[in-house]
C-alpha cells in the first residue's frame, strides 16, 4: 500500500517575470522561484518503471516557466494559484505545494527572502452506492457513513429505500441509498477505505450478490458532465460501476438525492432519470420522507 506522503519536489525553478503591484515592476520585470511539491502515488511507477504511471516533472517545470514569464498579476499569491491549478489538473495529483519566491521584490529595507506558500488538494466529486439486506439494515448503513466522515466531504445521503434483490441466492429484500460527497481520496484509496469499512460490518466476500451486512460500492468518480469522470477497467477498480446503469436500486436513491446527476454509460453520458425510468420502481418502497 502506498504512503499519501509520496511526492516529487522540484525546487528553485527560476525565470524572469512581471509580476508586482508597481508600474515599475511590470516595466522592468525581476527574477522568480518557485518551489513544487507535487503529493501522488508513486508505487504504480516504482513498480514498473512506466513514466506514463507518475508525472514528468520536466513537464512541471516547463509549465511554471510558462507561468512566471507569462501575462503580468500583481501578486505573488496568484501566481501560485495558477502554478497549483495546472500541477493539479494533471491526472493522479492529489495535492501540491507551491511556494513563490521573490528575491527582488521592492521591499524597503535590506531582506532575505520573501515568498508565499500554498496547499492546495484536489477534491473531487464521488457517489457510493450503499445496501444491506441482514440485521439491522438501515442502523448499518447510517453507521456506515459515519465511519467514512474523515474520507468525504460535504456528504449528502439519499432517503433509505428497500428494494427486491437482484441476482444471486434467495434472500431478504434490502436496504439501500447512495452517498454524495467530495473526497481529496484516490480512487484506489477511497476504495480500500470502503473495503476496511465493510469488513469492520462484519463483511464476509462469499457468495456473489448474495446476502450481507454491509455493501459500499463506488459508482463514480468525477463528473461526467466536465469530462473529468475517471474511467477504469481494471477488474480491482472498475469504473464507472458496470451495473450501476441496469439497477434501480442504485439509480432510484441516486435521482432522489440529485435529480440532475449523470452517469456515463458505455461512453454516453445519460441522465441518471433516464436510466431509471427506463428499468422502472415498481419493487422500490421509500422507508424515509423527504431529502437528507
Ligand atoms: N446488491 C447486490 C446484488 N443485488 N439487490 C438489491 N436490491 N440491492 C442491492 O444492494 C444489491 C442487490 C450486489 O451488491
Ligand atoms: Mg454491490
Ligand atoms: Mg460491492
Amino acid at each position: 500500500m502506498s504512503d499519501p506522503r509520496d511526492r516529487i519536489s522540484l525546487l528553485g525553478v527560476r525565470a524572469r517575470g512581471a509580476h508586482g503591484v508597481l508600474a515599475q515592476e511590470k516595466r522592468d520585470g525581476q527574477d522568480f522561484v518557485v518551489d513544487v511539491v507535487v503529493h501522488l502515488d508513486l508505487a504504480p511507477a516504482g513498480t514498473t518503471d512506466d513514466l506514463a504511471l507518475t508525472i514528468n516533472y520536466a513537464e512541471v517545470g516547463a509549465d511554471v516557466v510558462a507561468r512566471i514569464e507569462g501575462p503580468s498579476l500583481d501578486l505573488i499569491e496568484s501566481l501560485a494559484e495558477q502554478i497549483a491549478g495546472d500541477v493539479l489538473a494533471r491526472a493522479g495529483v492529489h495535492t501540491v505545494e507551491v511556494t513563490v519566491h521573490k528575491p527582488a521584490a521592492p521591499v524597503g529595507v535590506p531582506f532575505g527572502d520573501v515568498a508565499v506558500t500554498i496547499t492546495r488538494r484536489r477534491v473531487v466529486p464521488v457517489v457510493i452506492a450503499l445496501g444491506a439486506n441482514l440485521g439491522e439494515a438501515a442502523a448499518r448503513l447510517d453507521a456506515a457513513v459515519d465511519d467514512l466522515a474523515g474520507d468525504l466531504e460535504g456528504v449528502r445521503r439519499a432517503p433509505f429505500v428497500t428494494t427486491d434483490p437482484v441476482g444471486g441466492p434467495d434472500q431478504p429484500r434490502y436496504t439501500n441509498s447512495v452517498l454524495l460527497a467530495t473526497t481529496a481520496l484516490s480512487p484506489q484509496a477511497l476504495l480500500a477505505r470502503l473495503h476496511a469499512v465493510e469488513a469492520r460490518h462484519g463483511r464476509v466476500r462469499e457468495v456473489r450478490w448474495g446476502a450481507r451486512t454491509l455493501d459500499l460500492d463506488l459508482i463514480q468518480y468525477g463528473d461526467p458532465a466536465t469530462g473529468s469522470d475517471v474511467t477504469s477497467e481494471d477488474p480491482q477498480l472498475l469504473l464507472p460501476h458496470p451495473r450501476a446503469h441496469e439497477r434501480g436500486f442504485v439509480l432510484a436513491p441516486w435521482s432522489r438525492v440529485d435529480p440532475d446527476a449523470l452517469l456515463r454509460v458505455d461512453g454516453a453520458v445519460l441522465p441518471v432519470a433516464d436510466l431509471l425510468a427506463r428499468v422502472g420502481t415498481g419493487d422500490i418502497e421509500d422507508t424515509e420522507a423527504g431529502p437528507c
